[in-house]
């Protein structure tokens, strides 16, 4: 098993467009150079920064109204290795996948690794699922998992937790995301308190079970499906369940799942500060938990998310070693170019962080003058980095401009013949 698109096309379509790219990549590098920037040390850059995706975002997600299945989506984790393989090898800057169990599940997770280097895959954090009921199971989710009132539905929830972790173990994991759907819709249905202890109780059970190199991050969504109280519904939550866990439990940061309007880079910093920052899940947002490709509602947001994680790069914060994954559901577009688009946006964010003149934002900083630093930021923010990020992808064998090539590649067209549309392939939102 190889890469799905022949390396000949890539060639060929480089070549096509590698004359302007050049140009415009001289152009770039002459414009930084006038800002005292190392262009070369920028691509470098772009080359070596990697973004995990999630196994459900290659498949077809929906809204809380309807889902449409999308022709050839896969069918089950090799299917979706396959179209992981395929961003990977056009990007280049996605060679982890997170998976998500029980949805991942197979029988021999050792062949499942293999089949994964095939594609030049590793594996990132595992995540567990407690949101929904699976069949057979004992006890039902519908009151809450982890948090839940009964014990006996508690120790289910635990155990479940602890399986996802022997079973990232086998895949080369060293990470447990646990985002749970528990709450309360109305006042009164639950104890507030009381449902964090509980909450407590059950990570700390986990977090005994945690291998010596592991980490869990915690997840905290501010709403949906708990629309009154969600249990873990901020950073402040997550932090103190992470502080009070212990140095193996850090705070993993959706972008949708905060309020409206708030300052997502502010907690980010108070989180690196603590050293409490689990890493991401990237996507973007305009309401609520849209999940929507990242870059593509607030792109400014993200560039100062980014701000705030190349400061802390650049001056060697301790703790600093954030874990960055994708977490987008695709319900109009093709899953593997919006996959592809966000990843690009996302090694943008970083690269435009990256050309942030932090000796002259600090000087500007101290000095009160506040239009210098802002535009120090704006002017960095400003800076088409295209050419920077298409030289990174086409050194490291991958293509100029992935889309065009991926509709070139004619991948959909041969899945939609190679898998029937089933109606059942799990996606989710979490
Ligand atoms: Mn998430």
């Amino acid at each position: 098993m190889t890469f799905a698109i022949p390396a000949d096309l890539i060639g060929t379509e480089n070549k096509k467009l590698e004359q302007a790219l050049a140009d415009d990549y001289t152009s770039l590098g002459r414009q930084l150079q006038r800002r005292g920037i190392d262009i070369e040390a920028m691509t470098q850059r772009a080359m070596d920064y990697a973004v995990a995706i999630p196994t459900w975002g290659v498949g077809t997600g929906g809204t809380r109204f309807a889902r449409f299945p999308g022709l050839g989506e896969p069918r089950n984790i090799h299917d979706k290795l396959a179209d992981c393989g395929v961003i990977q090898q056009l990007c280049r800057a996605t060679p982890n996948v997170s998976p998500h169990i029980p949805w991942d599940k197979v029988a021999d997770y050792n062949a499942l690794r293999q089949e994964a280097a095939s594609y030049e895959l590793g594996f990132d954090a595992v995540n567990s699922n407690t949101f929904q009921d699976q069949s057979g199971q004992k006890t039902s989710y519908k009151f809450g998992s982890l948090t839940h009132a009964s014990k006996a539905t508690r120790d289910q929830a635990v155990e479940h937790n602890i399986e996802c972790i022997e079973i990232g173990q086998k895949l080369g994991s060293t990470a447990l995301t646990v985002w749970i759907a528990d709450g309360a819709n109305f006042p009164g249905q639950t104890n507030l308190n009381a449902a964090f202890d509980r909450y407590m109780d059950s990570l700390r059970a986990i977090y005994d079970r945690l291998p010596k190199n592991w980490l869990v991050f915690l997840e905290h969504k501010l709403y949906e499906p708990a629309f009154y109280a969600t249990v873990i519904s901020d950073w402040g939550s997550s932090f103190m369940a992470a502080q009070e866990l212990g140095p193996k439990a850090k705070c993993l940061v959706d972008l949708g799942h905060h309020a409206p309007n708030t300052n997502i880079e502010q907690i980010v910093a108070r989180l690196i500060r603590a050293e409490k920052l689990a890493g991401f899940h990237f996507n973007d947002s305009k309401y609520g938990d849209d999940d929507l490709d990242s870059g593509s509602i607030d792109p400014f947001r993200l560039f100062l998310i980014f701000n705030e994680l190349v400061d802390a790069e650049l001056r060697k914060a301790k703790g600093f070693s954030p874990a960055y994954m994708i977490d987008q559901s695709h319900n109009v577009t093709d899953p593997i170019e919006s996959l592809m688009a966000s990843a690009m946006e996302i090694v943008r964010a970083y690269v435009q962080a990256s050309l942030v003149d932090r000796k002259a934002l600090t000087a500007a900083q101290d000095g009160s003058d506040v239009m210098a630093g802002h535009r120090l930021i704006k002017q960095a923010f400003n800076t088409d980095v295209s050419p920077i990020l298409a030289e990174a992808r086409r050194r490291k064998g991958g293509a100029i401009d992935p889309l065009s090539l991926y509709r070139t590649s004619g991948y959909r067209a041969a899945k939609a013949k190679e898998r029937p549309v089933s109606g059942v392939a799990s996606a989710g939102i979490i």
